[in-house]
C-alpha cells in the first residue's frame, strides 16, 4: 500500500488586529480549496493561524487579552472551515490561542491542533518552549509577551496515526530546540508539522537579524535528517502591524532537503508528495537509533 501523501504548506500573509476570525476563515479557506485542487491530504497553517500575533503588544486588560483567545474548538467562526476540510476529506493542522477550564480553573495555552480528514480533533499540542518576557519591556521596538499570556500545558509532545502515518505536532520556537525533533522521533513520528510566527528582527541579538531565514531552515532541516522525519513548517508571513514576519515556509524530507519552499510573503499554497517511507532511509542506516544510539553516553541529557 502506497505510503504517500501530498502535504500543503498554506503560508499566510499579515493578519491585521482588526481582522476577524471570519475574515481570516475566508483566507484559509481560499488557501485550502487551492491546496485540494493540488491533490492535497493535509494541509499544514502557521501558529496563531486565526488572529494576528497579539503578544507583539503589552495589555493590561484581561478582557482585551481574552478577545484573541477562542473557548471553543471549532468555534461557530471556525465551523466552516471544519466542514470544508471534512467535505474534501483533507485532514489539516493550525495553531490559535486556547482558553479553557480545567478542574475549575481557567488556563490559556499557545495551542496547535490535527484535524483528521472526518473532522475530528485527533491530537492537541500545547507549546512547550514559550520565547519572550512577561513584563511589559518598552524599550523593544515591539513586545514578545507569550511568557505573560499563555502557559504551559498538559498537551505536550505525542503522535496520532492519520492519513497512514504517524504525525505530531510543535508551535514556533520548539522548532529550534533538537529535543523537539528527538522526543518526537523515538515516539515514532514520521511528520512534525510546525506553525510560526518568527519577526526578521530579534531585539535580543539584532546582530543575528540577517541570519533569521537561514536558522530557520537549519534547525529544520537537521531535525529532520538527524531524526529521520518530514518536517512541515509554516508561517504567517509579510509585514504585520509594522513587524516584518518570515515566510520561507518548507516542506523539508527525512534527508533534509527541502522539497517545496514559499517564495511570497502573502498567503501561498506549496505541496509536495511525501513518501512516508522514505523515514527508514535513515532509521535502518545511519540513525537506525536501536542499534547506534547511545543514551548510556548521554548523561547530561
Ligand atoms: N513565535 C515564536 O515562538 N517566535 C520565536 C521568536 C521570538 C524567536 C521563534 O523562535 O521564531
Amino acid at each position: 500500500m502506497s505510503r504517500e501523501i501530498i502535504v500543503a504548506a498554506a503560508q499566510m500573509g499579515p493578519i491585521a488586529r482588526h481582522e476577524t476570525r471570519p475574515q481570516v476563515v475566508v483566507r484559509m479557506l481560499a488557501l485550502l480549496e487551492k491546496a485540494a485542487g493540488r491533490g492535497a491530504n493535509l494541509v499544514v497553517y502557521p501558529e496563531l493561524a486565526l488572529t494576528t500575533f497579539f503578544p507583539r503588544w503589552f495589555m493590561a486588560d484581561q478582557a482585551e487579552i481574552d478577545t484573541f483567545f477562542e473557548t471553543e474548538m471549532p468555534s461557530a467562526e471556525v465551523a466552516p472551515l471544519f466542514a470544508r476540510a471534512r467535505e474534501l476529506g483533507i485532514a489539516m493542522n493550525f495553531g490559535y490561542a486556547e482558553k479553557t477550564v480545567i478542574d475549575g480553573v481557567t488556563h490559556r495555552f499557545n495551542t496547535a491542533i490535527l484535524v483528521d480528514p472526518e473532522g475530528n480533533i485527533c491530537l492537541k499540542y500545547h507549546k512547550i518552549h514559550l520565547p519572550g518576557h512577561p513584563e511589559h519591556e518598552p524599550w523593544r521596538q515591539f513586545q514578545h509577551l507569550e511568557k505573560r499570556y499563555f502557559e504551559l500545558g498538559e498537551a505536550s509532545y505525542s503522535c496520532a496515526d492519520v492519513l497512514g502515518g504517524r504525525m505530531s505536532l510543535a508551535i514556533c520556537n520548539d522548532r529550534r530546540w533538537p529535543e523537539t525533533y528527538r522526543e518526537v522521533s523515538l515516539r515514532g513520528a514520521e511528520m512534525l508539522l510546525i506553525g510560526y510566527n518568527t519577526p526578521l528582527h530579534y531585539p535580543l541579538a539584532p546582530e543575528h537579524d540577517h541570519l533569521q531565514s537561514f536558522h530557520n531552515h537549519l534547525c529544520m532541516q537537521a531535525g529532520a535528517y538527524q531524526n529521520g522525519l518530514w518536517v512541515v513548517g509554516v508561517g504567517k508571513a509579510g509585514i504585520e502591524e509594522g513587524v516584518a514576519m518570515l515566510g520561507q515556509s518548507c516542506i523539508i524530507a527525512p534527508t533534509g532537503e527541502i522539497v517545496a519552499l514559499a517564495s511570497t510573503t502573502g498567503d501561498e499554497v506549496v505541496t509536495a508528495c511525501c513518501d512516508l517511507d522514505r523515514c527508514q532511509e535513515l532509521r535502518e542506516n545511519i540513525f537506525n537509533f536501536s542499534k547506534n544510539r547511545r543514551p548510556d553516553m548521554y548523561t547530561m541529557i
